[in-house]
């Protein structure tokens, strides 16, 4: 298993660069950061970490349905140097004001290589916690407290994040170690805001970074060695003290705890488990689960920026977590018409969702992974049972909107029961509630998932020959099928992402969608190799917005990307 294995820690350079087997100059990178580093505190790195941004080549709003997606980790990554700073490691007593939080028990000197992101200092501070044991406000532990506004996008919230979990696992106040003081270098090619990611690999990165630094990451040592699935853990905890969205990750992660805990660490895993090459087939259910999928050789995927500027934290009651309710809303209601067995006879608690209604429905055996011929057949049954999704009214209101009322009438809930569950922990507004819509989106979309994978997987055993144009098409094919789904069905697209997947075709494009959560961001565009460069120059002179870029500028925008590898480090010598 991909998650079972350890993070690659190098110290032979050249097999790392080749490990990491892409196009950037890597090594000229990570020598111009260890430099820098020297530069700046006067001493080398002990160790530099590395974690790639992500793209979702295809499955996009599933994951929250439970289905798996396909996503590959990019080129482009975060570097982070460090080193222990030397210094009186305490936390008791009274440690002269001048240096303070210099020499305090785990503080933090950060400066990134790009001037835009000023140098920080922070240390983390015990703070009492608050616990649940005898009496509901009894502090009965000590805990880590740093402090991070998740409000407010700063860039070493993400360090922060970061360093939390491995404070909270690796120094609990039980364990009377005391991190040690350390100095960051930070650097990136990850586009921030651009739908890579780069959040979920300065998350993964800085975890990386803080463990290392604090002796805590040893490939030969049993007790210190770091598996992969460990990894994404951490990172996805931490990432959620950080949400982007003003809580909406926390919001829809709690939604589904009750069935995973796992949501939504597509990003992580994506970011840790890769391999070069290949894509990531990311599931979720019945647990997190990521298989490495070969990616037919002369594929090449470019991303481009939309330029539009989708902010989560302002739409998402009208976007992101409104598709969330929809989606659950719709299960629960299709559940029932399909007689398909509900878990909460007394508390009615549960948001069952797609994927284990569809589970339910086919008899599936606990476990089992979804090939395309069993999720094609359980389709059949569904599929002619999601009118029931539509309004009873029609003629009033469109024909499948539906509006609240209905929607708790459907679900069987009493009003009470309704609200507590679908709508108390997430702020939604609607006047009709696109139940059938989102339904077909989402299991078509799961099916478009399956036969991408499979579709790389027919051909990825033949070694040494050139794709046929056929498998490049096929591929590209499904992506169109998703982007027209996006923008017709689950309404997650825009008019520039719209005309911007039409100029990607236009220029040679096989296939060209929206990625990530949509309304504007990126998408990403299937090209034949040879065509790459030609590609990009008709794209840039067709989309409006990319007129006047040239150079870096251009480079930030629209670049290629072939599937690189997942996180991993060097320790300095
Ligand atoms: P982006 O926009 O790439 O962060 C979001 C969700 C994913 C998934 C996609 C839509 C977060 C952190 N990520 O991705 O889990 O639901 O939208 O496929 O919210
Ligand atoms: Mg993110």
């Amino acid at each position: 298993m991909a998650a079972e294995q350890s993070i690659p820690i190098y110290t032979n350079l050249n097999e790392l660069y080749q490990n990491l087997g892409t196009t950037l100059n890597h090594a000229e990178r990570w020598d111009h950061l260890a430099k820098e580093f020297v530069q700046r505190f006067g001493r080398k790195p002990a160790y530099i970490a590395r974690a790639p941004g992500r793209v979702n080549l295809i499955g996009e709003h599933i994951d929250y349905a439970l289905f798996g997606a396909f996503p590959a980790a990019v080129e482009r990554d975060i570097l982070i140097a460090c080193a222990p700073r030397s210094a009186t490691i305490s936390d008791e007593g009274d440690p002269s004001p001048a240096l303070e939080p210099y020499q305090t028990s785990g503080s933090v000197i950060i400066e990134n290589l790009h001037s835009k992101y000023p140098r920080q200092v922070f240390a983390p501070s015990r703070r009492p916690t608050q616990g649940s044991g005898q009496g509901s406000d009894a502090v009965h532990a000590e805990g880590w407290h740093l402090e991070i506004n998740p409000k407010e996008l700063r860039w070493e919230s993400y360090v922060k994040a970061g360093y939390y979990g491995v404070l909270e696992h690796y120094f609990p106040p039980s364990s009377g170690q005391h991190p040690v003081p350390v100095d960051l270098l930070v650097t990136g090619t990850v586009p921030a805001g651009s739908g890579l990611s780069s959040s979920a690999a300065m998350v993964v990165a800085s975890t990386l970074a803080f463990l290392a630094v604090n002796d805590k990451l040893d490939d030969s040592h049993p007790s210190r060695k770091l598996t992969k699935g460990e990894l994404v853990m951490m990172a996805m905890e931490n990432e959620k003290r950080v949400s982007t969205a003003g809580g909406m990750i926390p919001s829809v992660t709690a939604a589904i705890t009750s069935l995973t805990s796992l949501l939504p660490s597509l990003d992580q895993a994506a970011s840790v488990i890769s391999n070069p090459g290949a894509a990531l087939y990311i599931t979720f259910f019945p647990s997190l689960a990521a298989s490495p999928t070969p990616l037919p050789k002369g594929a090449v995927f470019v991303c481009a920026n939309s330029l539009v500027v989708s902010d989560k934290a302002v739409t998402a009651k009208t976007n992101y977590n409104l598709r969330v309710v929809e989606t659950l809303v719709g299960a629960r209601i299709l559940a029932r018409s399909l007689g398909v067995q509900l878990h909460d006879t007394d508390t009615k608690k549960e948001k069952i969702t797609y994927r284990e209604v569809l589970g339910r429905f086919a008899g599936e055996e606990a476990g089992s992974e979804l090939t395309v011929d069993q999720l094609t057949k359980a389709l059949e049954g569904i599929l002619e049972n999601l009118n029931g999704l539509k309004s009873t009214k029609a003629s009033e209101h469109g024909a499948t909107g539906v509006t609240i009322d209905e929607m708790i009438d459907l679900s069987g809930l009493t009003e009470a029961e309704f609200t507590e569950t679908y709508l108390s922990w997430i702020e939604v507004e609607a006047t009709y509630f696109q139940l059938y819509k989102r339904a077909k989106h989402v299991f078509s979309e799961a099916l478009r998932v399956l036969q991408f994978r499979q579709t790389c997987l027919d051909v990825s055993g033949e070694v040494g020959e050139e794709e046929p144009v056929e498998v490049l098409q096929r591929l590209g094919e499904l992506m169109n099928e998703s982007q027209a789904s996006c923008t017709e069905l689950y309404e997650c697209s825009c008019l520039e992402i719209d005309n911007l997947t039409k100029l990607a075709r236009q220029a040679g494009a096989l296939g060209s969608r929206v990625t990530g959560a949509g309304w504007g961001g990126c998408t990403v565009s299937l090209v034949p190799e040879a065509i790459v460069d030609s590609f990009i120059a008709k794209v840039k002179e067709t989309y409006g917005p990319y007129k006047d870029l040239e150079g870096d500028r251009l480079g930030e925008v629209i670049f290629a990307t072939t599937p690189s590898s997942g996180a991993c480090g060097r320790f300095g010598r």
